[in-house]
């Protein structure tokens, strides 16, 4: 897929810049918006990448990182022009969105198959792994130089979000593009040292409590961890820590969909979902109930108490999984 010329013309029109994705962000967020800035900003743009809450410490060792802007209570910075990168939803966007600066517009670059196309200028490409692909090609058709540094942030964007080039989304672009980014002189062995074999003990005593509390349903179809806000909160780890736990629980041999209902500071529950066969869609699932996502990763935010919005979801989490598991 070409890159829409509009969405070219308005970044070679703009001379400021605001990156935004979601919160917490992840490493295709963060990386995209760090690549963006690395290589629009030799070319006169201000770029900056700014987030509601700080940015995942894992990713401190992407040059750039210290450049990332968190909101806190400051107003949203003027600009001429939003990108919005990997956010499915205007929701998922926040105050950025919401306090749009006057007069920017905003640039909605997606691979969310849920993305409800909010922006004024819209591209979601639902076969893209990651919106690092998007960026990549973004950069190479305006013609931008990517060096080392951009090339880091988006092997980071293109790793993370496939699963070390795993899950069903990799494709032979999204392994073209790696190659190309390695040409461009990325260096997977340390991402892999920084984001793989960096992790804290407090981490793996998390991961031993959580063990004891999952949930097998269904006859082991569907794993499920129900967990109140400042859970592990002893152990030194963070949100991010404890939101990974989902990964462990489609892990299991024999398990189709895994959920993980984890309690808010503000009340309600982050719910995430993962599934292990398309045809267990956690994407329409999660659309149910107002979020979305991909096929097999999605999530939403309930207004129920963890224990409750799991008692709410158990029927339709047991039914995807009898439908992937047939
Ligand atoms: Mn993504």
């Amino acid at each position: 897929m070409t890159v829409p010329s509009e969405i070219l013309a308005a970044i070679r029109d703009a001379r400021s810049i605001l990156c935004a994705t979601h919160t917490p962000m992840d490493g295709d967020g963060l990386g995209c918006g760090l690549a963006l800035k690395r290589a629009l900003e030799p070319r006169g743009k201000k770029v900056l990448l700014v987030t509601e809450a700080p940015a995942p410490p894992v990713y401190a060792f992407l040059a750039g990182y210290e450049s990332i802007a968190v909101l806190g209570k400051d107003p949203v910075p003027a600009a001429d022009l939003v990108l919005a990168l990997d956010a499915g939803g205007p929701d998922r966007l926040g105050r950025v969105l919401a306090e749009r600066p006057t007069g920017a517009r905003i640039a909605n670059i997606d691979h969310h198959v849920s993305n409800s196309a909010y922006g004024d200028l819209n591209w979601i490409d639902d076969k893209a792994a990651a919106v690092g692909e998007q960026v990549y090609l973004l950069l190479r058709e305006g013609g931008y130089a990517i060096d080392a540094v951009a090339a880091q942030c988006l092997l980071v964007a293109l790793v993370t979000d496939t699963g070390r080039f795993c899950y069903s989304s990799t494709t032979p672009r999204t392994l073209e593009i790696a190659a190309d980014l390695l040409r461009l002189g990325a260096e997977p062995d340390r991402l892999q040292r920084e984001l793989y074999a960096s992790v804290g003990f407090g981490v793996l005593r998390l991961r031993s409590r959580a063990v004891e509390a999952i949930e097998l349903r269904s006859q082991g179809r569907v794993a499920i961890l129900t967990l109140p806000h400042g859970y592990g909160k002893d152990l030194g780890v963070d949100e991010e820590d404890v939101k990974d736990l989902i990964d462990m629980l489609i892990q299991v041999k024999g398990v189709v969909v895994a959920a993980l209902f984890r309690g808010l500071a503000e009340g309600g529950t982050k719910v995430s979902l993962r599934s292990k066969d398309d045809r267990a869609n956690v994407s329409a699932l999660a659309a149910r109930h107002g979020g979305g996502g991909h096929v097999r990763a999605s999530g939403f935010t309930s207004s129920l108490a963890p224990g409750t919005a799991r008692d709410a979801l158990l029927a339709e989490l047991e039914a995807a999984a009898v439908a992937g598991s047939r």
